[in-house]
């Protein structure tokens, strides 16, 4: 069921952040209607990264997954508007730089399938669990974005 203000949680990893691409894929998250709810740079520790990606423990790129999160800082933002979670995944892109089309943001700047720029939850359940790895409650804002009158039809 479509939800109006279904919330995802993103995160802009080192190898963005370090080619100056924050700006870029902020512009692509607003541009599309999208409302920030959250937004901070934070350097991720290894303690955090093993939350977020304890999913993937086991896997043979783990090690270094958790190691390049840790690399540099990134941008942690939970990112609200209607179906977030399946339109972000969208604007990102597949996760193979062979997979992912001209026109999300891996598509257009990632050759590398560790390299590839943003994490984005991939299901409500992921965002309740990564969204608490980053975030306190209090640190999540509700607040009217003016121009959504002129995004959401009703
Ligand atoms: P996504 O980030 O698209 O949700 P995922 O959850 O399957 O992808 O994997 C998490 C991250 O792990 C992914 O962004 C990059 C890294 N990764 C996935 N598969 C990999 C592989 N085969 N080799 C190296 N890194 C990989
Ligand atoms: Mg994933």
């Amino acid at each position: 069921m479509t939800q109006i203000n279904e919330r995802t949680f993103l995160l802009i990893k080192p190898d963005a952040v370090q080619r100056g691409f924050i700006g870029k894929i902020i512009t692509r998250i607003e541009e599309k209607g999208l409302k920030i709810a959250a937004l901070k740079m934070v350097q991720v520790s290894p303690e955090q990264a093993a939350r977020q990606y304890e999913c993937h423990k086991g896997r043979p790129f783990y090690d270094s997954l958790v190691s390049f999160i840790c690399s540099s800082p990134c941008v942690a933002m939970v990112i609200e508007g209607r179906n977030a979670i399946a339109l972000c995944r969208r604007l990102m892109g597949a996760t193979s730089p062979d997979d992912s089309q001209p026109g999300t943001i891996r598509g257009d700047f990632s050759l590398d399938v560790k390299h590839n720029l943003i994490h984005g939850s991939d299901c409500a359940e992921s965002f309740a669990h990564e969204c608490q790895v980053y975030f306190a409650d209090d640190e999540i804002l509700n607040y009217h974005l003016d121009l959504e009158r002129w995004i959401y039809y009703s």
